[in-house]
């Protein structure tokens, strides 16, 4: 029988399946390089941890490692049902309230590794955490994209830690009754961006959409669908995409360093942002609060055969 323990969390209402423990080893590199040994050659755990039977597709997942440099708390690969990101801020809350739980780790600021750099995570009294994140930038500005309709959206590319198309002008109401078609909409539209040819830095592939709109002014300046790779939507307000739309506002000359952003989900939960310069690169920090929802081992039973997971 195979173990792993998890503790699961959400944040904002998106879940995050911390790994503590059970996963195979994966050297003492950078976690680039670990995630890229976990998806050549142990991808089977990111599919028996987080998919059918055992979970669902909605559900982020966050391996625990130790980190390279001493000094510093932890090191995670993030994973979902059709991947890994470079980063999530979601996540990244879901493992310091983790951390928390654990009590290997108080208020205070603690540095985590990840793919894409390190991030400082500060666990505040109140039991919110604020991420300063990897540094974001907006690579294009209005870019049009046409949909298999013929509608034209255009919309900004940027990075926050992963990449993101962002859209205002889709024509879509953006409320929870509406996720089947937004999820919809939003797919085809990152099919039609891809197919014309629109890539992030060094041809990646922008696999984060995010449609935006007017907030109600006592939730929030914004809100947003976010669809991940995998074709699940964000119920948190995405911590990587809002650093993206942090940096698109500031580019635009809507966002001073260190005013203070709101930015809704589609379920109305919300994460606070704000960005500071750091000579040329422009740092985001998101805060946001998780709570923890189970405790939990995984037995993955040699007989079982769905042990590993459904076909397909
Ligand atoms: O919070 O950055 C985030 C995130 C990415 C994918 C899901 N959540």
């Amino acid at each position: 029988m195979q173990r792993i323990q998890v503790i699961d969390s959400h944040t904002g209402g998106e879940p995050t399946r911390v790994v503590v423990g059970g996963f195979p080893a994966l050297g003492t590199g950078p976690m680039a390089d670990r995630l890229q040994h976990l998806r050549d050659h142990h991808d089977a755990w990111r599919r028996a941890t987080l998919l059918e039977p055992r979970g669902s597709d909605v559900l982020v997942g966050a391996l625990l490692c130790p980190p390279q440099n001493p000094a510093h708390t932890a090191g995670v690969i993030f994973f979902n049902n059709a991947g890994y990101l470079g980063m999530c801020g979601h996540g990244t809350i879901g493992l310091v309230a983790t951390l928390a739980h654990l009590g290997r780790i108080g208020p205070g600021a603690h540095v985590v590794e990840t793919p894409v750099g390190p991030v400082t995570a500060t666990l505040h009294d109140d039991g919110r955490v604020s991420v300063r994140n990897v540094p974001a930038h907006r690579l294009a500005a209005e870019v049009a994209v046409t949909l298999p309709d013929g509608q034209v959206v255009t919309g900004d590319i940027a990075w926050g830690g992963n990449w993101f198309f962002l859209c205002a002008d889709h024509g879509q109401r953006i409320a929870p009754d509406r996720v089947r078609a937004l999820t919809d909409y939003a797919d085809t539209l990152a099919q039609a961006l891809h197919a014309q040819g629109h890539r992030g830095t060094g041809g990646a592939v922008i696999d984060h959409i995010e449609l935006f709109t007017d907030a109600d002014p006592a939730l929030a300046d914004s809100q947003s669908f976010v669809l991940c790779p995998g074709r699940e939507y964000d119920r948190s307000p995405c911590g990587t995409g809002t650093s993206a739309k942090l940096a698109c506002l500031v580019a635009r000359g809507e966002l001073a360093p260190g005013q203070v952003w709101r930015q809704a989900s589609v379920i109305g939960s919300v994460f606070e942002g704000w960005v500071e310069r750091d000579g040329e690169a422009l740092v985001p920090t998101i805060r946001g609060q998780a709570f923890i929802s189970a405790e939990a081992t995984l037995l993955i039973d040699p007989a079982d055969p769905f042990g590993w997971g459904l076909p397909g």
